[in-house]
């Protein structure tokens, strides 16, 4: 079947035609709309014909299009001039130079997949990374086809008074029948994936800003009127973004505006077309009544990122898509710089991180593990991954410690000069960092092509006598599915040496040559010892300090030098993981006591060291409750050689129990102190508080206690913000305290059942009850009236939300994996792209029992037995490769 065979990056050739301008004209109608092509096209020079006398066929691509017509310099072709099929049209003999003319009919009511042309609650938009466009028109929809474009929007004058495109407006007017049109024109060159189109019934917040060099900039975001008292966040972000690219990378934004648009079916997050950036409602939309603070951040990260992309994506993009994480890598460790510098930089790192070793590592650990540059795939869509996006960051962030920040800057800024306007690859990159710091990248470059996460192995022993600290590090990285021979990395751990006498960090010596007390040391071999020398005392190393690189760290550090570093560690990151470390260490106790039915004993140095972090609570409350929450249990699994669902979660509870009993008062102080009557804000001082606050409340909810069932009612009710009620009602819904948790959830749900973001929520907050009644309620929440599994949101909230909930997705029935797999059927009809996303946690049956591996295995199979979509059928062919 040709939609299964696999692209690879070794067969990349440059497009045989390029096209220099585009003109689209799109009449619209929901199940019937015209678009009209007008393609001026030329050979590329790169590519000579095979033949003289034919010349090099035009293969354009296309798929789900009606044909209507074709004319090459304006003759129509007749059938037999051209061919159509296998998701192409090919005509083989084609002038030098030529302009094409085409025009087909889509149907955008039909069209559930969102990639392409679609409606969206009556609103017709766009998704066309990475081959949406295709379903819009024919064309070479590659990335290194890069095009200026100008396009006409017709539609009806009462139902779509708004119709908006890429670049500026230049022209509109009145149409016969009641219909309008509006010019767009967009003068900077792009590929076909950064169109957009918007047509509905949308009104606007307008804003302005003036870039660095005095240009005005027009500001709007785009909603629905119910939503325009929800767009100050995000407009605010938006202006704090194109400031911060100024200030940091010397970044101006090029047209005269820039538009965002709120929609409530959307695939992704958001979407960084060329001035006009189309966003799921979700990554948009906020309301201190509607959103809580981690929406709050999550929408300013999110704008953020998309504008960012104007430069690391849009102007300078990628040759083909095995580039993604050129574009992707940059654009994220952007918007992470971003926010931590507007919020707390410790925590900022301390989530992503958390995340990272949470998910990344479960994907790199699993069938679906593959490089930050994979060398093949089926469907580009399956690789939007955790690896393209979050660790191709942190190589980017491995870049910026390895040459300073000076240097990475100047990296930087010759990358956009030398590429501004074309498509590149990740050596291109990598080559201008080493261009501008004089280092040698040719090893660093392994970290894009090889997969898997590296282990490093660190030991270290001080030697009294001659004041000399040796530390040993050696690296190996396990094989990966089709990787087995795994070479040593550059690797650069930042680090510091804690004296245990002084509690301070002391200066390093290496090689003779005064380091400082915080170095990157590079471990570029497969082992390597490095001698510290006139070390004064005893030192415990703080190793991989702010996480310098993705590597999982091994050091045999006992409690007690644990408890040392969470207390003692200059930096802060460090100190939360240290935190971690003793924490995964206790829970590693009680996970085998509970394997093996012994009574659970908690360790009283854990107790301690959270009762001196709750009695010297430090400036930096943010930092503190991330301190305070406990690995999640997804974490945890991590960790383990063999997931054991049940024991996890016993553990995890006996510790939150355990601390709950025995440090009662100082949460409950905790609690009062972090009261305020002050009007909402989303400022990193209130979000502190406020985290804080519930953290405390969730521990002394975790055994019910009296006093905290009464505050978590009195805050649900009082409805400050939904920050609070939201974990108000997280924490009774979770209890086993019914009688209150289904009164509240019902009134919850009739308040809001006109604001699908907050349903979202309300979904969630029901399926991820530990209680065991959960699938039922699963099952009966897919029935109500505001479920469909036509909205991505939706899916995510309540299945995708499901399948976290670890105890209850993985029961021993399996009737956790077979509502799964339900779902991905009827998804893989809808919507491949979601449907191969949402089935990622039955890729994973290699990391449980034996029982559980079967019934995972069986699900796979069912979904194998069905005619599937290339995006699903990837997804199984690799989660059954080894089974
Ligand atoms: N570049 C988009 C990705 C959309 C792809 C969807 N199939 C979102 C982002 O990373 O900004
Ligand atoms: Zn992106």
């Amino acid at each position: 079947m040709s939609g299964m065979q696999a692209t690879y990056l070794k067969d990349y050739l440059p497009p045989a035609y390029r096209v220099t301008h585009t003109e689209l004209t799109f009449d619209l109608a929901p199940s019937a709309t015209r678009v009209k092509a007008r393609l001026h096209m030329e050979r590329h020079p790169d590519r000579e014909p095979d033949d003289k006398e034919t010349g090099l066929p035009l293969e354009l691509a296309g798929g789900e299009l009606e044909l209507i017509r074709i004319a090459i310099d304006g003759q129509t072709l007749e059938p037999g001039e051209f061919e159509v099929g296998d998701g192409k049209l090919t005509v083989a003999t084609v002038p030098e130079r030529f302009l094409l003319d085409t025009e087909v009919e889509i149907d955008p009511d039909a069209n559930t997949a969102l990639e392409g042309l679609y409606r969206s609650n009556g609103m017709f938009c766009t998704q066309c990374e990475p081959e949406g466009f295709r379903r819009i028109t024919y064309y070479p929809d590659r990335p290194d086809v890069m095009a200026t474009f100008s396009t006409t929007v017709i539609g009806d004058r009462d139902s779509l008074p708004v119709l908006l495109s890429n670049g500026n407006p230049v022209e509109k007017g009145e149409l016969p029948n009641n219909r309008h049109f509006v010019t767009w024109e967009d003068p900077h060159p792009k590929p076909s994936y950064l169109f957009a189109l918007v047509a509905g019934s949308l009104e606007k917040v307008e804003d302005h800003y003036t870039t660095m060099s005095g240009r005005d900039v027009l500001l709007q975001i785009w909603v629905e009127p119910e939503n325009l008292d929800k767009t100050e966040h995000a407009m605010a972000s938006l202006k704090r973004s194109m400031q911060w690219d100024e200030e940091t990378y010397g970044r101006e934004y090029d047209l005269d505006r820039f538009m965002i648009v709120a929609v409530n079916d959307f695939n992704m997050g958001a979407m960084e077309n060329k001035g006009l950036n189309i966003f799921n409602s979700a990554a948009v939309l906020t309301h201190p009544q509607t959103a809580n603070d981690a929406t709050f951040q999550r929408v300013e990260g999110i704008v953020a990122h998309e504008y960012f992309h104007n430069w690391s994506g849009n102007r300078v993009t990628c040759r083909d898509w095995f580039q993604l994480s050129l574009k992707e890598g940059f654009t994220v460790f952007r918007d992470q710089t971003f926010s931590a510098d507007v919020n707390s930089a410790a925590v900022k790192r301390i989530e992503d991180v958390s995340f990272f070793r949470t998910a990344q590592f479960a994907e790199d650990a699993g069938p679906t593990a593959h490089p930050v540059r994979p060398d093949h795939y089926i469907e580009i869509s399956n690789f939007y991954t955790l690896t393209i996006y979050e660790k191709g960051a942190e190589l980017v962030r491995m870049l910026r410690h390895l040459l300073g920040w000076e240097d990475f800057r100047r990296g930087s800024d010759l990358y956009f000069e030398r590429f501004d306007g074309q498509a590149v690859t990740i050596e291109d990159f990598v080559a201008c960092m080493a261009e501008v710091s004089g280092l040698d990248l040719e090893q660093f470059l392994r970290w894009y092509s090889q997969a898997g996460t590296p282990e490093v192995d660190a030991h270290g022993e001080y030697d009294y006598a001659n004041c000399e600290y040796r530390l040993r590090l050696s690296q190996r990285t396990p094989a990966t599915p089709g990787q087995t021979g795994k070479l040593p990395l550059h690797i650069p751990v930042r680090m510091g040496l804690v004296g245990t006498k002084s509690g301070h960090d002391l200066t390093l010596t290496l090689d003779g040559e005064k380091r400082g007390k915080d170095a990157v040391i590079h471990l570029r071999e497969a082992e390597q010892t490095f001698v510290f020398t006139d070390v004064e005392e005893a030192p415990v190393p703080s190793l991989l300090r702010g996480f310098s690189a993705p590597v999982k760290l091994r050091y045999p550090y006992s409690r007690e030098e644990l408890a040392f570093l969470l207390t003692h560690d200059s930096d802060g990151f460090n100190r939360w993981d240290a935190g971690q470390r003793l924490t995964m260490l206790a829970l590693d106790d009680l996970i085998a006591a509970h394997r093996n039915g012994v009574e659970k004993v908690m360790d009283v140095r854990l107790v301690e060291a959270y009762r001196s972090l709750l009695n010297e609570p430090g400036d930096d409350k943010a930092v503190l409750a991330e301190m305070l929450t406990l690995p999640s249990e997804a974490y945890i699994a991590e960790q383990q050689p063999m997931v054991d669902v049940d024991a996890i979660h016993a553990a995890r509870e006996f510790v939150r129990q355990s601390l709950a009993w025995q440090l009662r008062d100082d949460f409950l102080a905790i609690y009062r102190d972090n009261l305020s009557d002050e009007p909402y804000a989303p400022t990193p001082e209130q979000i502190a508080s406020r985290r804080l606050k519930n953290v405390a409340l969730a521990y002394l909810m975790s055994i019910e206690d009296d006093e905290a069932i009464g505050l978590t009612q009195q805050q649900l009710e009082r409805g400050a913000n939904m920050t609070d009620v939201r974990a108000a009602l997280t924490l009774l819904a979770h209890s086993d305290r019914t009688d209150l948790a289904e009164p509240a959830l019902k009134a919850f749900g009739e308040k809001w059942a006109h604001d699908p973001l907050v349903m979202d929520q309300w979904f969630t907050i029901q399926v991820t009850r530990p209680q065991a009644d959960v699938l039922d309620r699963v099952r009966f929440l897919m029935g109500h009236p505001l479920f469909s599994m036509k909205n991505p949101n939706k899916v995510r909230a309540l299945i995708g939300a499901f399948a976290q909930n670890r105890v209850n997705f993985h029961r021993l029935d399996g009737e956790g994996y077979k509502l799964l797999a339900d779902v991905v059927i009827e998804l893989n009809r809808l919507n491949p792209e979601i449907a191969a996303r949402i089935i990622t946690p039955l890729t994973r049956w290699q990391r449980f029992d034996e029982q559980r591996q079967a019934l995972m295995k069986a699900e796979l199979e069912r979904i194998r037995a069905e005619k599937l979509s290339p995006n699903v059928y990837e997804m199984v062919e690799r989660a059954l490769a080894d089974a």
